[in-house]
């Protein structure tokens, strides 16, 4: 059977270069489990399945597997709590790795593909793709769909779990800093900051009030799972991509729990209802279709909750990730 081809990409230099990250670690949640997540998706052979059915070549890196702070979400005595915000530094360090890591693929044109972790990797994903995208193009800026139960924007001063799986857009954005007197997250410079007009949520249902506060403050568009059940998912995929315009770099971070439970059940912090799995497949064929897809990350499976219906989620996963991919699933 010949393979597939691969869709025209407008922003990939090795647009059949598929550089899988997996980001095993879960510091930023107050469960773990979340570490096992790539590994699942990995065995279960969905990036050789994508070889063997495209012209894609996955590689894979495996980082941020335990730092200087070790992999765990317990309290740690190296790593102290900033203003109430959990294992700051180790978050941070695996952060800084993953952001470095991404860079280096996006920077040579590769589409990124990271696989989580919780998702305070996304302040390494994102922080690290925005900046490739600013070398390449000039200082463009990055386009990102959070796709999503929650709206991770808390702040550290705003989070209620003080747990900075809450806080990668904050981070990323430049909307959290280094709480005063600490350095820790200093890394993050102006060449690393999404621009939230060009950030869209899709799925939210489950939103503290300082982060409703937070969306309102800052104009950020954002399509509830209300909207998408009011709407229906195509109209509000037609929205949002209209909104940020035809020729920009689109970067989604994809959270497994923006699927219903029924679809994703492995996961740390379920909230039904929530999107089928035709309705998340076909926000990454959307997405894929618009030829602007330079990376995505795939968040938050967790192996040890529901461990019987691991292979439901994993399957879930690999079929939105392929979607994204333009593979037939
Ligand atoms: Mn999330």
């Amino acid at each position: 059977m010949a393979k597939q081809a691969l869709t025209t990409s407008k922003f990939l230099a090795s647009p059949s270069h598929l550089a899988v990250v997996a980001a095993k670690y879960s510091c930023g949640a107050p469960i773990g489990g979340a570490e096992h997540g790539p590994d699942a998706l990995i065995d279960a052979g969905i990036f050789s399945e994508i070889e063997s059915k495209t012209k894609y070549k996955c590689t894979i890196d495996h980082i941020a597997q335990s730092g200087t702070f070790g992999n765990t979400n317990e309290a740690h005595d190296a790593d102290p709590d900033i203003n109430g915000m959990k294992r700051p530094r180790a978050v941070s360090l695996a952060s800084k790795q993953i952001s470095e890591c991404v860079y280096a693929h996006a920077r040579e044109g590769k589409f990124v593909m990271t696989l989580g972790g919780d998702h305070s990797i996304g302040i390494g994903t994102v922080t690290g793709i925005a900046r490739a995208i600013r070398e390449r193009f000039g200082g463009s800026e990055l386009s990102v769909l959070w796709i999503d139960a929650h709206a991770d924007i808390n702040t550290p001063e705003t989070s209620p779990s003080r747990r900075i799986h809450g806080m990668p857009v904050a981070f990323a954005s430049g909307l959290a800093q280094s709480p005063t007197g600490h350095s820790v997250f200093d890394w993050i410079t102006a060449s690393h900051l999404i621009n939230l007009k060009r950030f869209v949520y899709i799925g939210l249902r489950d939103v503290d009030e300082a982060e409703e506060r937070i969306i309102a403050e800052n104009g950020i568009k954002a399509y509830s799972m209300d909207d998408v059940r009011r709407y229906g998912i195509v109209k509000v995929m037609g929205l949002a991509l209209e909104y940020l315009g035809d020729e920009t770099p689109i970067h989604v971070s994809y959270d497994i729990d923006s699927l219903d439970p029924e679809w994703a059940p492995s996961t740390g912090f379920p909230v039904t209802p929530g999107l089928s799995l035709e309705e998340g497949i076909h926000i990454s064929r959307r997405l894929h279709a618009t030829g602007n897809l330079v990376a995505m990350d795939l968040v938050e499976v967790n192996p040890l909750v529901e461990p019987g219906k691991l292979g439901t989620t994993v399957k879930s996963a690999g079929s939105v990730i392929q979607a994204a991919l333009g593979v037939a699933v």
